[in-house]
């Protein structure tokens, strides 16, 4: 009995030697510790055995059992550790090499230059005041001294909604909507899109921005409005640019100017930007008309002001040298990815 035991483990081992997969060591498994299998049959013989050698024979089997699970066990690990070695073979990489670069975001350039503006003018003490893009015909005109009828209307070409509300033409709103709200004296900016139906060409857009201001207190004189008109160019452009003032009319101001400044893209030589002229229309202003004051609820006799709207996408495209305004609504990342 124990030479059967004793072949049947060395045959159960030259074979496992020849197992290369686990389906191999399934089948040697079955075959040799199966139902069907040898030793089952050497258990099942024992009750024909004297009782002494029943014991005997027993314990051999068990252990010959257990070999032959251990044997398949270690093979079964050895096997693992190769299929483990070859795929990390193939499979390696170097985890000293650099990560891919990846790509930042960063401000569209006209968000860059409006807080740039709005820091600026916090730094005066003025106010950031909002208004909404929808806006009512009282807040666009009615209030800026623009009646119905009036020509001026048409220099601001209008987008209506079928209920007669309006996409606010100019941040000037922003000046109705914050007398309503302050008290004079106040200081404040209204940055923000404004719309108009306009023909695009490389210094107009249909949606654009604007960036407002309004100052109102005691006293005030254009000498205040040139002196705040020049720092923010001065802070903007970090050096001194040239700039013009000449008349200019908007129902809402009194005296009315238009404040130009020389076009940075051609070195006012001329360009398509400047029509040729080496001047940027870029920022009207004046003094606030007395019924825009009367209006929003305001003494006239104790309080003047000055105001400002000032063109947000060609400052920027006065800034940066960028020669069409249409770039900056693109959405093209070849033209905002130069401005990380
Ligand atoms: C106005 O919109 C007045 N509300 C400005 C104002 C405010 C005057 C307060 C007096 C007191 P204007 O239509 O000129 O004015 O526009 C102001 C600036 O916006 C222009 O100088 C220009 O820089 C810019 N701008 C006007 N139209 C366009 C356009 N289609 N595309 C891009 N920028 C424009």
């Amino acid at each position: 009995m124990s030479d059967r035991l004793n072949s049947l483990l060395a045959d159960f081992h030259s074979r496992l030697e020849l197992c290369v997969d686990s389906q191999a060591l399934e089948s040697l498994k079955a075959e040799f510790l199966g139902k069907k299998g040898p030793l089952t049959e050497l258990l099942k013989s024992l009750k024909d055995l004297s009782p002494e050698e029943r014991t005997r024979v027993g314990q051999a089997t068990n252990d010959a059992k257990t070999a032959m699970e251990a044997g398949l066990a270690s093979r079964r690990a050895a096997l693992d550790k190769i299929a483990l070695d070859e795929k990390l073979k193939s499979e390696w990489f170097d985890v000293t090499l650099d990560a891919a670069p990846s790509r930042l975001g960063a401000l569209h350039p006209v968000s860059r230059v409006q807080y740039e503006i709005e820091d600026i003018f916090s730094s005066l003490g003025f106010s950031i005041q909002d208004g909404p893009h929808c806006e009512l015909d009282y807040y666009n005109f009615e209030a800026l001294n623009i009646p119905k009828d009036h020509p001026a209307r048409d220099m601001q070409d209008t987008f209506y909604f079928e209920n007669g509300a309006i996409l606010r033409t100019h941040t000037s709103a922003v000046q109705v909507r914050a007398m309503e709200k302050l008290k004079p004296p106040f200081k404040i900016i209204g940055p923000g899109k404004v719309f108009r139906v306009e023909r695009t060409d490389p210094s107009h857009e249909a949606a654009f921005h604007q960036l407002e201001g309004m100052v109102v207190a005691e006293g005030i004189t254009v000498a205040h409005l040139i002196h705040t008109m020049k720092t923010l160019l001065k802070e903007i452009f970090k050096r001194d640019v040239k700039i013009r003032l000449r008349p200019g009319f908007f129902p809402f101001v009194e005296p009315g100017f238009e404040l130009d400044i020389s076009c940075q893209i051609c070195d006012a030589k001329g360009c398509s930007v400047c029509k040729h002229s080496g001047w940027i229309e870029l920022m009207p202003c004046g003094m606030v008309h007395p019924n825009v004051l009367k209006h929003g609820g305001i003494d006239t006799d104790k309080f003047s002001g000055f105001a400002f709207g000032l063109g947000l996408d060609r400052l920027v495209m006065m800034r940066f040298k960028i020669e069409d305004i249409r770039h900056l609504h693109s959405g093209d990342l070849r033209f905002s990815g130069q401005f990380v």
